[in-house]
């Protein structure tokens, strides 16, 4: 684990010191090249022998490329640097087939190089990473065509025998002297522009932007404080109710997760969920959400059922079926009154890995619902393959529904489908009473939504089932008290 320990290490380096670093001072960043050359000479001493070992012929020593940097910098005030990190060289291939990755890193680092035009320098920074130093930034359209060219060549490149997944290349650019004047300064940006490519997967690489440190330094506190919830009993299930159309009879409540960060106010589900797959935190909350959620419908009345919304990364865990049963054992909650949400996107990557575990559940008598319907891909060939018991239409109809007939054929079809196919069908999103009128006349059968309720803590579901329990016995009393008397 030693190797993995050090390269880690100067990332996390990297990482931490992004923002710092405009304001560090010379000995600072003295400081930090020496860290940076150390954390480097160790991975090379401990690798574990996947690394390239015959480097082409054009690349520096890391200290050299520091040497030539600065020397321009001083000179003219002028260079681009470009920083690359290779992808799909996972540790288990390193562990597994270290001959093999080798021979591909060396390769992909003799196409790279092959591709840099004169006067370009380079050098391997970490293990996966190496930084290009072009001779001047004015042509900032020369430097983002080679990065293009770096990661389109890579990613289409010789395939490497033997390995599992193709090798494919991130890159950010920094230009001095708009992204710092020193080579530390624009190494630190470029690294910025290099996780925002990563973040945003296509095109894969792009130009550093001002506004990057501030978002990389919001991004790493929300990271913190996920991780701080996680472990700290911080997170919390608020419940928005779900009502029949026909007769206003609450069905249950779709459970959503809630985080407060004392230093950073509520934090947003549309924040914070994906910083939580992107740190991996998303397969903890989302168990904890399945066994709180479980424990919180126990003490509800019988018929009334609890939604959570399952994330794609649960169905990689191998846990997801065995964590429900456990959950509805521990509570003693008769399955029918559980129901699993999944978007379209579950389904896009690794459908029969997904489907074979909702079908599981479904067999086990847990609900699945497929979640904001109309909006991804509604590729209805999961319709046929999968008997989801519930559509959930997307909020975004809803919305549309005022101003727009064809919203309203589409809901239509959408509902005749649905029905067609033995489903519920729920709309979303409802916040207006004209809405909730088109729906119901339309034929949706349940209804969720501001209008009727927003997403309450715990504290405030007691109320809310007692209200509608008693709306019910004032609309239909005879038949509400026999229901009460048996
Ligand atoms: O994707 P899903 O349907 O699980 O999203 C639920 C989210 O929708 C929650 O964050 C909830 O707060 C939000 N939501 C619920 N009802 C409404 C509504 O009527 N209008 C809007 N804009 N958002 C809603
Ligand atoms: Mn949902």
């Amino acid at each position: 684990m030693a190797p993995l320990a050090v390269i880690v290490l100067s990332g996390a380096f990297l990482t931490a010191s992004q923002g710092i670093w405009a304001e560090a001072g010379p000995v600072a960043q003295t400081v930090f090249t020496v860290a940076l050359l150390a954390a480097g000479a160790l991975a090379a001493v401990l690798s574990p022998g996947s690394g390239a070992k015959n480097l082409p012929a054009g690349f520096l020593s890391k200290r050299d490329l520091m040497t030539e940097a600065s020397q321009q910098l001083h000179a003219n005030a002028e260079a681009t640097v470009i920083l690359c990190e290779l992808t799909g060289l996972s540790w288990t291939s390193r562990s597994e087939q270290p001959e093999t990755v080798r021979r591909a890193l060396e390769d992909a680092l003799a196409s790279l190089c092959a591709r840099l035009p004169t006067g370009a320098q380079a050098a391997q920074w970490s293990e996966e990473r190496f930084v290009i130093l072009l001779p001047a930034s004015r042509d900032a359209m020369a430097a983002l065509n080679l990065a293009r060219e770096l990661c389109a060549g890579l990613a289409s490149g010789p395939a490497f025998a033997g390995l599992a997944t193709a090798i494919g290349c991130h890159a950010g650019i920094a230009l001095a002297p708009a992204d710092g004047q020193s080579f530390g300064a624009l190494v630190n940006n470029a690294e910025l522009a290099l996780a925002e490519a990563r973040r945003q997967q296509q095109p894969g690489y792009g130009f550093y932007a001002p506004g990057m440190s501030a978002a990389s330094e919001r991004r790493t506190a929300l990271q913190r404080a996920i991780r701080e919830a996680v472990s700290g009993d911080a997170l919390r299930l608020d419940f928005q109710p779900v009502y029949a159309m026909s007769g206003g009879e609450l069905t249950g409540f779709e459970a959503l997760i809630r985080l407060h960060d004392p230093e950073l106010g509520p934090i947003p589900p549309s924040e914070f969920i994906p910083l939580a797959e992107e740190a991996g935190l998303i397969v903890d909350i989302g168990a904890w959400a399945i066994e709180e959620a479980c424990r919180v419908a126990a003490q509800w009345p019988p018929h009334l059922v609890a939604a959570v919304n399952l994330s794609p990364a649960q169905f990689h865990t191998g846990t997801l079926i065995t964590g429900v049963r456990r959950a509805l054992q521990r509570h003693a909650l008769p399955a029918y009154r559980l129901e699993v949400e999944i978007t379209e996107g579950t389904l896009m990557t690794d459908s029969e890995l997904v489907l074979s575990q909702l079908r599981r559940l479904r067999d086990m008598g847990v609900g699945v619902a497929l979640d904001d319907f109309g909006t991804g891909y509604s590729s209805l060939s999961y319709l046929c393959k999968f008997p989801f018991s519930k559509l959930k239409i997307d909020r975004s109809f809803a919305a549309e529904l005022d101003h727009s007939a064809s919203a309203r054929s589409v809901l239509r079809a959408i509902v005749k489908l649905g029905h067609g196919l033995g489903m519920t069908v729920t709309a979303e999103g409802i916040e207006t009473k004209r809405q909730l009128s088109l729906l119901r006349g339309i034929g949706c059968d349940l209804a969720q939504g501001y209008l009727l309720g927003r997403p309450a803590p715990l504290s405030d579901v007691a109320a809310v089932i007692l209200r509608n329990f008693a709306q019910q016995l004032a609309r239909k009393p005879r038949a509400v008290k026999s229901a009460a008397a048996a």
